[in-house]
């Protein structure tokens, strides 16, 4: 085979030089406390993540039993845009809702 197919040039390239300098995306991650409403965790789901109502109970209800759970998936800058916006919306409404974004 040729270089040409191989994409080598001649040489074996090294892990560490196409190795991902960051990941593509991030998971905006929801977690639960005893004061935030379900309603309000909902609404949330629904107007910021897109979600369905069915889905966005069903996430809430994640979260509420297991201390955390996924609301989306984003590339960087819109999984941080949308956990600042349920910070400030939840801040807003006076509730303690917490969101933050991993590495997905
Ligand atoms: N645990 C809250 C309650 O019982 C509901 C809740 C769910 C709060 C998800 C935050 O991310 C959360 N009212």
């Amino acid at each position: 085979m040729t270089d040409q197919h191989t994409g080598t040039d001649g040489a074996v390239k090294e892990r560490a030089e196409t190795k991902k300098q960051h990941p593509t995306l991030f998971k905006v991650v929801l977690l639960n406390d005893d004061y935030t409403t379900m309603e309000f965790v909902i609404q949330i789901l629904e107007n910021e993540f897109q979600k369905t109502p069915a889905e966005a109970y069903r996430i809430m209800m994640h979260v509420h039993q297991n201390g955390r759970g996924i609301a989306g998936v984003y590339p960087w800058e819109v999984a941080e845009t949308k956990a600042e916006a349920v910070r400030s919306l939840a801040a807003s409404a006076g509730f303690p809702l917490r969101a933050t974004i991993e590495e997905a």
